[in-house]
Order: C-alpha cells, then structure tokens, then sequence
C-alpha cells in the first residue's frame, strides 16, 4: 500500500487461562512491540493494541480443573499477564480485556449487523454431547484422533500438531474431556458464518493483493502465511458456527439463543476493535477510533502466532468485510513455534520459561531475554531456546561487543577528557577509515529499516548489532589508549566519532533492548527530543564540551551456575512429569510381580439378570452368582451385548475390585472381556455356558 498516513498494529490476545511463556514472547509480543517502537521512533501514528481473551472452552476448562468460577480464573491470569507484559517494557497503549463492558456491546453490535443483514446460516445440527456432564462440548471439550494427520489429542476446534482447523464430528475416536465419556449427537441450532460464500473475495485478496506478483501494489505475505491460507482456499471453505451452546462468553444477541453465547473466535478478534474504542474513550476521544479501523490510509498488522493464522486471514476479514465498515489488514506477519530446550513448550507440563517466573529470577535482564527471542525468532521455522544459547549471546554478543564498546568509549573519555565529549579536530580533519567508519551508519540504519518493515525482526536485530560491532572495532583498530602517549588531538576525533556511534546506538537498540537504550541515554545526557530514528549517524548529535554522566555496567555476565540452576529446574519438571505419568497410565509393558497377580480374585460366575442403564448406550446392569454371594456389576459391553443374550452366560468376574459407583449403581467387581483390534468384545468364559458338560469348572471357581 502506498505510505500510510497511520499504523494501527494487534498483537493475538492471550488467552487468560494461564501465564505468558517465551514461545508467546518470541512469537508474537517481542516481534510486534520492536514493530511499535521503531515506528514510534520514527514519529509515525502509531497505535499498539492488546487485551486478554476471557472467553472460550480452556477458560471453562481451566475453572472446572481449579474448582472455582471463569471469572476467577480471568481475575487471575489477567492480572498476571498484564503486570508481565509492563515489566518487560512490551509498549502497548492499551492492554484491555475481552470480558469490558465495552467489548461485550461492540461483539454484540457486530453480530446484530450481519445477522440483520441475513449473513448468516441458521442451521439446526447435531452436535456432540456428553449424557454424562449433560452438556454439550464445544471446542477443547471434545478431544480425538485428528483426521487429517492421525496424531491424538486434538481438539473439537482445531490439531495442534499439523494446524488443521477441524469440526468436532471430524475428529476419529472422540472422547468428551469433562468425563471422559464417549459424546453421543444431539440437536441443537446454531448461527454459521458462510465462508464459502466468500472465497473469491478472500482469493482475490490474499492470493492476487498479496501474492509475490502482486504488482507491488501490496505487502506481500509470509511464505507460511500465505502457503496456509493457499492451502485452505484450496481445500475449500465450509460454513463455520459463530455461535455455541455454553454458559460462558457473549449471549447471541437474537431471539432464541437462550443459552447459547458467541465462539469465542468470533468475539475474539473483534476485541481489537473494543480495545482501540477503549483507548480513545480514555483520552476523551470516544471517536478517535475510527480512523484507525476504518480509513484506508490506515496501515493495520496483526502479529501472531501460526495457529492463529486461519483466524486472523480467513475468517476475521470475511467478519469485517462483510460488515462493511471496516479496513482488512495489510499483513499478518505470523512467526512459527519456539521450542524449550528441544522439546515442544506445553502449558500442561510445565515446560515453559514463565514470563512472570523470569522476571523475578533474573532482575534487571529483561533485555537480555528480549534479545534471545529476537536472535532465535521461529520467524521461517520452528526454532528452539536453551539455557546455553541465552548464556552464550549474553556473554559473547551483548557483554562482549555492545557492553564492551559502550563502556570503552565511555571510560577513555572520562579519562583523557574529563568526561565531556572531545571535538573533533578541525586542523587534522579526518581519515579515511574515519570516513568509511561514518559511511557505513547510514547503510547499517537502512538495513535495520528494511528488515523491521519486511518483519524480519532477527536480521534487523543482526544490523543493530553491526552498529555496536562498528564502533568496537573502530576503537579496536585505531587503538586510542597508545595513540594518546603521542596525539592527543587524533584521541579527540576518535572518541567524538565513538561516541556519535555510541548516542545513535541508544536510538537503534531502542526497539530491541529499550530498557538499555534508556539506561545508555541517560548516561549520555541525551534529552529524549534527540531520541530520534532519523538522528541515527548524525554526527553531531553530541556537541563537543557535552558533559557526560558516568559509566554503568549495561550488562553482565552470566555464569554457568545460573544456567545449570535453571537445568535443574527442568529436570525437575520433567521428572515430575514422568512421576505423573507413570500413576496414571502405566505403560503396558511393565512386568507385574506374582504377588501382585496373586492378589487378584477372579472367580467363574453366571449372569442371573441383564438390564439396560436408562439413558447410556454402552452400559448393562448385571446380577451375578459369583458362588460367594449374588452381586450387581455395571458393565460396558452393550454396544457388543443385548441383555437378553447375557443372561445365563458363564463370565469371569474379578471379584475383589473395589466397588464403583456408576450412573448412581454401585458395580461391585468387573466382567473380564476379550476386546479386539477394532473394539468388539467377547466373554472370556472358562467353558461352555452348558452346566451339565462335563469340563464345566462350576460358579465359584477360582481362576489363577
Ligand atoms: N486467544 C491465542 C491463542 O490461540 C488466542 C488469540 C486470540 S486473538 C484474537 O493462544
Ligand atoms: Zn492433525
């Protein structure tokens, strides 16, 4: 798009059901708020939004799990993230929350428009529903086999392992995760947003505007962004439920959705619209939002995360476009997935660098994890963070190059001159390693631009850094501390270049590492008005005579003992880990000792009376004679079984099982089965259910 008159840039909402992690970090919050900060730089109109995601199932899911209310656990996680993200200098200008009162008008609004429109399908479905929590399971409730790459544990919305966007009746083999229970269909309407009616609209736009020949006209997408959303054209788009049966979220603002509130995606994304009203209602200027969404002169971003990307290229635009008063956004630079220590990072076992932990163990580093996420971007790939990288670029790039140039200049200034910036010597004028010294900044800031404005966060990073590798190698090859036994006027112009170099460093590490560029100005007595993108390479920006303060230490090193602290501290996770799996399922290998068979009572018995559990599909209620005593077990055989056919038959009952209570049934042992490869089940008898033949082991028989 042609230059744009303002920015308006979105970072995904983090979901509050749990705290911030580096792989959020390094795949959204750091690239987007080095994106802000350089536009800032630069005086562009900028405004940065964010806000947390309060509804949707891992919220309900997260309550259930810890006993207590959603509203509880948004309080919570909402409050942590947003301290998090302020400790860390992550520079929103409004950090808000999808559960305002604000949001829940603008999410309202929006559906009333497009469904007074008759944009949207109504439709009576069946849908999935667990008779056992007696609710239907939208989303994460459901869980299964995906079917596109077979890998378990996917969920009703979406397989994190290959990005697929599912429907939960696609998933093989479902299980409700409330219950466990197998979910069964059930009716019930719901409001579905036709996609396919706009696939030419979005192949236009995504395909032609922002294809690589698109003329230029555009921004042309990331690779894997645009290779997702190909794909997905491609496979053709089906109409998609905005709407869900759940007792938490925004209630369909129509007639007849008792019950039923807006999906969570749906509300979502149009955060960033409440969130941006909310910013300007907070400066009195309840209509300054628009601009910003609506003006097509406005440049909007959003940055997020590769499992977000469907959302965000496909279904939010279809949203705004079809509402008709909205801009659709230039680019959606999505970064793939940064790993831990070689292991995917899971909230659900604690593999994961917290934000809020980090902050509190390593004080006053802020910018040096900023750093580490930004030099291992997973900007093209998947990426992977350890503790001896994050020690490694601290002491061999940020200590051993910035801090050591900065601290260089510092400290022969102070002491050859008294701390105030030499001039440069007119009569001697400068070299020509001078000149090509001060002819390589204007390449350096350029390169930075470039990369920031294509959103390639980690070579802009590099050239940031070439900056301070300029300046250290300028001190290193016209080695001041011997020249000034001869020359002090020559010492003079190379500290005053130095520091030019060292005060443009405090403007082009800003975006990067903002707390050093803060601490690193307020050394130079910089007066922020000179904190300007474009004074980069300006030589003069320290006037000669210009007092400086004193040298602090702008980073330090990190000794292995910290590192291996921090080992330790996975270690443990993972033992833990390992400890909690082994109690929950033990793996089926696992030699079981004679005594712990020998405890098992299994007895021949014969089923006396069958019946049906009313409203369940897989079970029976039997009446056994063990020979010890009679005794009701609640079996789930009656997808295999009849009643009818179960009674008389000979079975092997384990007797001394604890007793369990199902469907309000106490089931006092348990029917052993043959089950198959594809689930049929068959009764383990010892013989034939005729008692007169003569191999018969009668009722009462102990088997072992
Ligand atoms: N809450 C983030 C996630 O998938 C999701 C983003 C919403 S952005 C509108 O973790
Ligand atoms: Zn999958």
């Amino acid at each position: 798009m042609k230059q744009p008159k303002r920015y308006l840039v979105t970072s995904a909402l983090p979901y509050a059901n749990g705290p911030v992690h580096i792989g959020h970090l390094a795949g959204v919050y750091v690239p987007s708020d080095i994106y802000v900060r350089y536009l800032r730089g630069k005086g562009a109109d900028v405004i940065s939004i964010c806000g947390s995601d309060e509804h949707g199932v891992p919220i309900t899911i997260k309550a259930k799990k810890e006993g207590v209310t959603p509203q509880d656990v948004v309080d919570k996680y909402h409050g942590i993230i947003k301290d998090a993200f302020r400790r860390f200098g992550i520079s929103f200008d409004i950090y808000s929350r999808t559960s305002s009162a604000t949001h829940a008008r603008t999410a309202s609004d929006f559906f009333r428009k497009l469904y007074e429109q008759g944009e949207f399908i109504e439709q009576t479905t069946e849908q999935y529903y667990d008779p056992e929590a007696q609710q239907f399971l939208a989303d994460r409730y459901i869980t299964g086999t995906c079917p596109k790459c077979q890998s378990e544990g996917a969920y009703g919305d979406q397989c994190e392992k290959c990005g697929s966007t599912l429907s939960p009746t696609e998933l093989i083999d479902p299980k409700s995760a409330i219950t466990g229970a197998t979910p069964v269909l059930k009716k019930t309407k719901h409001w579905f947003l036709p996609l396919d009616k706009y696939e030419p609209m979005l192949r236009e736009w995504i395909l032609k505007e922002h294809g690589a020949d698109n003329g230029g006209e555009h921004e042309v997408w990331k690779s894997n962004v645009y290779g997702q959303c190909k794909s997905w054209l491609d496979g053709g788009l089906l109409p998609r439920a905005v709407s869900r049966d759940l007792d938490w979220g925004i209630p369909v603002p129509v007639e007849g959705a008792e019950g039923k509130v807006l999906y969570v995606w749906f509300d979502a994304p149009i955060g960033y619209i409440s969130a941006t009203k909310e910013l300007f209602a907070g400066k009195g200027d309840p209509e300054g939002w628009r601009p910003y969404w609506q003006d097509e002169d406005t440049k909007l971003v959003h940055f997020i995360g590769k499992d977000n990307i469907v959302f965000h290229c496909i279904v939010f635009p279809s949203m705004l476009r079809v509402h008709g008063d909205f801009i659709l956004p230039e680019n959606v630079p999505a970064n793939e997935f940064l790993n831990l220590e070689n292991d995917k990072i899971s909230t659900s076992r604690n593999w994961a660098v917290w934000l809020h932990e980090y902050l509190d163990e390593f004080p006053g580093k802020e910018d040096v994890l900023r750093y580490v996420l930004c030099a291992n971007a997973p900007e093209t790939k998947d990426n992977d963070f350890t503790w001896r990288d994050f020690q490694a670029r601290n002491n061999n790039e940020l200590v051993a190059i910035f801090g050591n140039f900065v601290n260089r200049a510092f400290v022969l200034t102070h002491k050859y001159f008294g701390g105030r910036v030499p001039a440069v010597d007119p009569a001697a004028g400068l070299t020509d390693y001078d000149r090509e010294t001060i002819g390589e900044i204007p390449r350096i800031k350029a390169a930075i631009e470039q990369n920031i404005e294509n959103y390639r966060f980690r070579e802009a990073l590099k050239e940031m850094m070439n900056l301070a590798r300029l300046g250290n190698k300028y001190l290193a090859d016209t080695e001041p501390w011997k020249v000034i036994k001869t020359d002090e006027t020559r010492v003079a112009t190379i500290l005053n270049i130095s520091l030019q170099i060292t005060a443009g460093l405090a403007i082009a590490a800003e975006p990067f590492l903002p707390f050093t560029a803060k601490k690193l100005a307020g050394m130079l007595r910089l007066p922020s008005s000179a904190l300007r993108w474009d004074h980069i390479g300006c030589m003069t920006l320290l006037e000669a005579g210009h007092e400086l303060g004193e040298a602090e230490l702008l980073f330090e090193k990190i000794e292995d003992s910290v590192v291996e602290a921090q080992l330790k501290k996975l270690e443990a996770t993972k033992a833990a880990n390992a400890a909690a799996n082994a109690t929950v399922a033990p793996a089926k290998e696992e030699m079981v000792q004679f005594d712990d068979f020998a405890k098992m009572d299994i007895r021949v018995s014969k089923v006396i009376a069958a019946e049906p559990v009313p409203k369940t599909k897989k079970l029976l209620k039997l009446t056994v004679d063990t020979g010890l005593d009679t005794r009701t077990i609640v079996s789930g055989i009656a997808e295999c079984f009849s009643a009818e056919e179960m009674v008389g038959k000979r079975v092997l009952v384990l007797v001394n099982l604890a007793p369990r209570m199902l469907r309000g049934i106490e089931s006092q042992g348990m029917i052993l089965m043959a089950e198959s490869p594809t689930g049929k089940l068959s009764v383990v008898a010892p013989v034939a259910d005729d008692e007169s033949a003569s191999e018969t082991a009668p009722v009462g028989s102990t088997v072992g």
